[in-house]
């Protein structure tokens, strides 16, 4: 019997998973190849089915900012386990969740647990609908909030990838209530709610975009939907499930100095397993049942395993210093990385926002969808296998963000700007 490759075990999956993944960006679509099949990972390593070892820039598209298998975050689960793993009963462990997100969150005054970030997001919608009675919502072109029917039209991550941004199965009664606006471009905005302002429910943005890739807010953007929200008495949602616990404790809402109505987080926030939560103002948030009206419910949300992960994550980012150490490890990671592209002979352009970046196969910049699409997407296909052969594992997407962990040490760092001054050097 000849030794399983990641090829063999891709099409073993493919018999019985659609395309062999569980979620379309990891098949490797758009930078061609075979998926690679991961068995292990620690600290800023992962480790594939063959035993072979990468740096990892993934980092589970986001929730690994300790590192992988955190020792006291993999204890808190051990431990939570021996209790039994699910109650589908209130447990005390989800109020100490629910008081660490208001207490880290300024404008999160009550929160309700999920368990993805699509969940999170597609209940901040209902609600916000049910609190203002209104209909539509505006998203920006190449956000994306998860594959909830309301915001699959012109999205980012998988959907920009693979060139559907706009998915079949979403029926016009739902495209027609998502208006679409452009990232940066506040006269779009203004021009929809000219058009439809008493009409729009919410206005629903990643306050730094990282599914178009990383795009930075440039001055004035967040502020300036703040004040249009204001005036319609429109409620601002900010998707914060990248930068939600990445780009401090108050995400990218206190990066900037602008509070939403409600705020959606994930990835980080169950430290690896499936947590996320929507908050935000008490009198929005008590619509919901069993208070008010608007309804949401999960098996499994709050889940003992998900928030004791989450509760120890939480510990380690708290402690005095651990964001000024992050985002000055990635202020280095920025300067070694245009040190190592300098002089390459093709175009490029990075944005970085904290612990959060991307290189773009553009001359840039890179500030909104349509710039964003004029990324040489074949060009970073050949540069991430480059990266790949010489052990450094990133997004397998051009639309995706590089992450940081705390454990990116300068070792790692050093290895990493080696492997990319060589892989520029052979495209
Ligand atoms: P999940 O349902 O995947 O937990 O979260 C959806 C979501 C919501 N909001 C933002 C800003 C997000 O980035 C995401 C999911 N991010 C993608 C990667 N960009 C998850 C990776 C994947 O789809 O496999």
């Amino acid at each position: 019997m000849t030794a399983p490759s990641h090829e063999s075990r891709h099409a073993r999956a493919c018999r019985v998973i659609p395309g062999g993944v569980n979620s379309p960006v990891r098949a490797f679509r758009s930078v061609g190849g075979s998926p690679i099949f991961m068995r292990s990972a620690k600290g800023p390593r992962i480790t594939d089915a063959d035993g072979r070892e990468y740096i990892d820039f993934v980092c589970s598209w986001g929730p690994m900012i300790l590192g992988h298998a955190y020792p006291s975050v993999v204890a808190a689960i051990v431990k939570a386990a021996a209790d039994g793993t699910s109650f589908g009963a209130c447990t005390e462990a989800e109020t100490e969740m629910a008081e660490a997100i208001r207490d880290c969150v300024p404008s999160v005054e009550k929160v309700r647990l999920v368990c993805s970030g699509t969940e999170a997001t597609m209940s901040a919608v209902r609600l916000a609908r049910g609190y203002t009675g209104r209909e539509k919502i505006v998203k920006f072109r190449g956000c994306y909030h998860g594959h909830g029917d309301s915001f699959l039209i012109q999205a980012g991550s998988g959907a920009l990838t693979f060139g559907n941004p706009s998915s079949p199965g979403v029926t016009r009664g739902s495209a027609q209530d998502t208006l679409l606006a452009e990232y940066n471009d506040l006269d779009s905005v203004r021009a929809l709610f000219k058009a439809c302002g008493d009409e729009i429910a919410a206005v629903i943005v990643e306050p730094v975009a990282g599914n178009m890739g990383v795009l930075v807010p440039e001055p004035g953007f967040l502020p300036g939907l703040r004040a249009l929200c204001d005036g319609r008495k429109t409620l601002l949602i900010f998707d914060e499930v990248i930068t939600g616990f990445r780009l401090g404790l108050a995400g990218a809402q206190g990066y900037y100095g602008v509070a939403p109505d409600l705020t959606t987080l994930g990835k980080i926030l169950g430290g690896g397993l499936p947590l996320a939560a929507y908050g935000g103002r008490a009198d929005i948030m008590d619509q919901l049942s069993p208070v008010g009206p608007v309804y949401q419910a999960g098996t499994l949300a709050g889940n003992p395993l998900a928030t004791a992960a989450g509760l120890a994550m939480l510990a380690e980012v708290r402690k005095p210093g651990f964001y000024d150490t992050l985002n000055r490890r990635s202020e280095s990671w920025e300067a070694d990385l245009r040190g190592a592209l300098k002089g390459a002979s093709v175009p490029w352009c990075i944005n970085r926002a904290g612990s959060l970046l991307t290189v773009f196969f553009a001359a840039g910049p890179v500030r909104d969808y349509a710039s964003a699409l004029k990324s040489d997407t074949k060009l970073y296909g050949r540069f991430f296998h480059a990266m790949l052969d010489r052990g450094i594992y990133l997004a397998p997407s051009q639309f995706e963000a590089a992450f940081l962990s705390a454990a990116h040490d300068d070792q790692v760092m050093a290895r990493t700007a080696e492997a990319v001054k060589q892989a520029v050097a052979g495209l």
